[in-house]
């Protein structure tokens, strides 16, 4: 079973495009697995409880979690989850978590998806990809490292990783919107207007997901 998690949208965003590319995948086949999709809240203590939980139900093999990145131009396969959190937003719970993870944990956890095979893949079909060396210290990197953890202690030989996702295009043109209407900057000083069309993005991850299937199988 291949388990796929999105948000919910966060920072004053209604949408999220994590929520439509894995309401999308939910239920499909993806080499012969079945894909589970679940939308999660933008929530620090609701992640550290629901992950774990989630994981020893649902027995997963595979597990790859979806963010947005305000401002990414392309798909995003993050290749390393730090123990540190620096909220620069407040969760939609109103939290901000500074300081560790997790206090007893280790200092990070490197992505077991198989990165280069899956970016390789995305990139023959004509899709932008690329990796990441940090995911950075919101929820995102903590959604990743609490399941690296859990599983390095509980589930050896289920591999999880994160993507980061743009922009949706409407997002982009209901913010350039807003930037025109509050009249305080300059639409070039806004550096957050990359975006990806969602049926692009839910083929880099039919692709990227089929590639990883294949190698929790080898
Ligand atoms: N992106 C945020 C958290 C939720 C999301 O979609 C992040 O990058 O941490």
């Amino acid at each position: 079973m291949i388990l796929v998690t999105g948000f919910e949208g966060y920072g004053g965003r209604s949408a999220n495009p994590s929520e439509s590319v894995v309401r999308a995948l939910d239920g499909a086949k993806i080499g012969g697995a079945q894909v589970t999709g679940q939308v999660l809240p933008v929530d620090f203590r609701a992640i550290c409880r629901i992950m774990p939980e989630m994981i020893d139900s649902q027995r997963p093999r595979l597990i790859v979690s979806l963010g947005l990145w305000p401002g990414e131009p392309m798909v995003r396969i993050e290749r390393v989850a730090a123990n540190w959190s620096f909220f620069e937003l407040p969760d939609n719970t109103g939290h901000r978590q500074q300081g560790r993870v997790i206090d007893d944990g280790p200092d990070g956890y490197l992505s077991t998806l198989p990165a280069d095979a899956m970016q390789a893949s995305i990139r023959a079909a004509g899709l932008p990809c690329r990796q990441s060396g940090s995911a950075g210290t919101y929820l995102c990197n903590a959604t990743s490292y609490v399941t690296l953890h859990h599983c390095a202690q509980n589930h050896p030989r289920t591999m999880a990783g994160f993507i980061h996702l743009p922009y949706l295009p409407s997002q982009v043109a209901a913010m350039m919107d807003q930037v025109a209407a509050n009249g305080e900057v300059e639409m070039h000083q806004r550096a957050d207007t990359a975006s990806m069309n969602l049926q692009d993005m839910i083929e880099a991850l039919r692709i990227g997901l089929g590639v990883a299937w294949a190698a929790s199988q080898a």
